[in-house]
């Protein structure tokens, strides 16, 4: 008995517009940007596109800080334009899920304008407001505020440094669990909540299918705003604001109030769960959750702002963990990358020698996993990470914090250490422009500056050149799309782990009733042999799809040697 539903039949593309395509020439790209382009999405074959931030926002951290949730920013067009979005998209049968983020606003939304003004405006509840802590009461500090006086708890932000900003017009200091520019929301607040819920009623009005919902397990904080237990936690109060006391409460109030009526779907956010986690976020009505375990097995001592190594058996048993426990209560998301990730071809794959071959190999893994598929804009390309030479070049809030507070504490050495570690980690490895042309200045992107530099390499990794070459990244994407639309076992069928030790293959299957297909990925520079385990040898295997050339299409499974990144997945008879 499958539970059928469109969203887990769906492969979704997530679309960042300011780098997306910009029609106007003022280097961001907008949204007649992506209507220029709805073909390119419909020949890819996707069903769903996940839209990032597109409201009217100051772009402190590129539209995760909304200042009117109601209305398109300027720079991406007008809600005119949004509507020729969504119309054009359906007009293909793709449907459009929009980002949700109420963790907070901006703090030029005009609710934290009026909650700025006094301790007794009406809007002053809608944010989480405290009076500063005796500096001698506390064991942390704080170079902002007044004399003598520290923030209200140890509580510290994501993009480094504390999670408090001193106001001096009402002495007092508000929560942002992110930048200073992006105030918590007060959930405690029920007005803030019927405000959120009415808002996202009116979008679902507008038609559109579903949310990606922006770190939504952060929502509920503790009534006492405890310290972090941990005063040495990477990010300090964590443990107090993640899976907060009154979350399911919030979801599944939220179901209640909005979603029930709608056959919308859900992604949340969900850092830090575990499958019982993210089993109860189920029962909420949450459709399913992006998890991050395997995109931490490269943290370092100091986190995600330090380089550590891992091994392909962990990352076979971080994902393989979130393919078994989650069984008929719960989905998965299945991704390697977002925009805040570095490109999943540098981080998984081999971006020099083998960025079309193991490129190639991501997009199988992706396709064949249990759990709805997203591909982030230009992976479907093979698009690579950026070779920053300078912090001129970044422009994310989060990096620039990051690299900031690590230098005062004496992280780096040198300069060449730090741009190292931007190289490999800052989250516009994945924003920088899509690579349309190899012909064209700025990759095609836009014809003024774009607000990020292009990747140098877009003469090699772009649209045109991978459009009219069948063996490119982009035609293998399409391949894999349409095996996975074709096939309820790809989609529904239970996942197996072989050979779990391997240090260079990845090799599963999926079951659904007598059918079985065969998953074999080699991780590797080099030639790898397969000994198929008992349970496969001497049977008969087709091979569906694969990114080298193997002679003979039907063959029985047998000892055989891969090429280095070759993927392979066979329907077993
Ligand atoms: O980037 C990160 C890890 O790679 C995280 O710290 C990230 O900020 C976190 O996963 C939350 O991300 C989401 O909310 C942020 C926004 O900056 C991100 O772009 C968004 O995806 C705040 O709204």
């Amino acid at each position: 008995d499958i539970d059928r539903q469109w969203w887990k039949e769906a492969v979704v593309y997530q679309i960042y517009p300011r780098s997306f395509k910009d029609t106007d020439g003022d280097g961001v790209g907008d949204l007649p940007g992506i209507v220029d382009e709805l073909d390119y999405l419909s020949d890819l074959g996707v069903d769903v596109v996940w839209l990032n931030p597109v409201y009217e926002s100051p772009g402190a951290d590129n539209g995760y800080d909304i200042a009117d949730y109601r209305a398109i920013d300027d720079q991406f067009g007008d809600m005119g334009d949004w509507e020729d979005l969504l119309e054009g998209l359906h007009d293909r049968d793709i449907k459009l899920i929009m980002d949700l983020v109420v963790n907070h606003t901006s703090d030029e939304h005009e609710w934290f304008v009026e909650s700025q003004k006094s301790r007794d405006n009406p809007y002053r509840d809608y944010y989480i407001w405290r009076e500063g802590r005796p500096a001698e009461e506390a064991e942390y500090e704080c170079d902002e505020g007044p004399d003598g006086e520290v923030p209200p708890n140890n509580w510290q932000s994501f993009f480094g440094g504390p999670a408090w900003s001193y106001d001096e017009r009402t002495e007092e200091w508000y929560l942002h669990i992110f930048d200073e520019k992006q105030p918590d929301l007060n959930w405690e607040n029920p007005a803030v909540r019927k405000e959120i819920y009415d808002m996202m009623t009116w979008w679902l009005e507008k038609g559109i299918d579903g949310f990606r919902m922006d770190v939504i397990n952060l929502i509920s904080k503790p009534a006492d705003l405890a310290d972090g237990a941990d005063p040495e936690a990477l990010v300090v109060g964590a443990d107090r604001f993640m899976n907060g006391p009154r979350i399911h409460e919030f979801l599944s109030e939220m179901h209640e109030e909005v979603l029930a009526d709608y056959d919308a779907m859900t992604v949340g956010e969900m850092a830090a769960i575990d499958a019982e986690q993210a089993r109860e976020y189920a029962r909420d009505g949450m459709n399913m959750a992006f998890t991050f375990d395997h995109v931490r097995l490269d943290f370092g001592p100091n986190g995600r702002w330090s380089h550590g190594e891992f091994t392909l058996p962990e990352l076979k048993g971080a994902m393989t963990y979130w393919q078994e426990s989650l069984g008929d209560e719960g989905w998965n998301a299945v991704f390697l990358g977002n925009h805040d990730e570095p490109r999943i071809v540098s981080r998984f794959g081999n971006d020099e020698a083998y960025r079309v071959e193991s490129a190639k190999l991501l997009a199988t893994l992706l396709n064949t996993l249990q759990g709805t598929p997203y591909i982030l804009q230009g992976d479907e390309l093979g698009m690579t990470n950026y070779p920053f030479e300078s912090l001129d070049e970044v422009r994310d809030v989060d990096t620039l914090n990051n690299v900031r507070v690590a230098r005062e504490r004496g992280q780096f050495t040198d300069d060449a250490e730090m741009l190292d570690l931007v190289r490999q980690r800052s989250r516009d490895n994945a924003r920088t422009p899509m690579q349309w042309s190899g012909e064209e200045t700025h990759a095609g992107f836009t014809d003024g500056e774009p607000w990020i530099p292009v990747n140098p390499n877009y003469q090699a990794v772009n649209v045109a050149d991978a459009r009219a070459d069948a063996e490119s990244v982009w035609h293998y994407y399409r391949r894999v799309v349409d095996l996975r639309h074709g096939s309820d076992l790809l989609t529904y069928g239970d996942y197996q782990l072989y050979l779990p030790d391997h240090e260079e293959l990845w090799v599963y299957t999926r079951t659904l009733g007598d059918d079985t297909v065969l998953v074999v990925l080699n991780f590797s520079d080099a030639e790898t042999t397969f000994e198929p385990p008992a349970d496969f040898v001497g049977r008969d295997a087709t091979l569906l799809v694969g990114n080298y050339d193997v002679e003979g299409a039907v063959d029985t499974v047998e000892s055989t040697t891969l090429q280095p990144w070759e993927a392979r997945v066979y329907d077993l008879d």
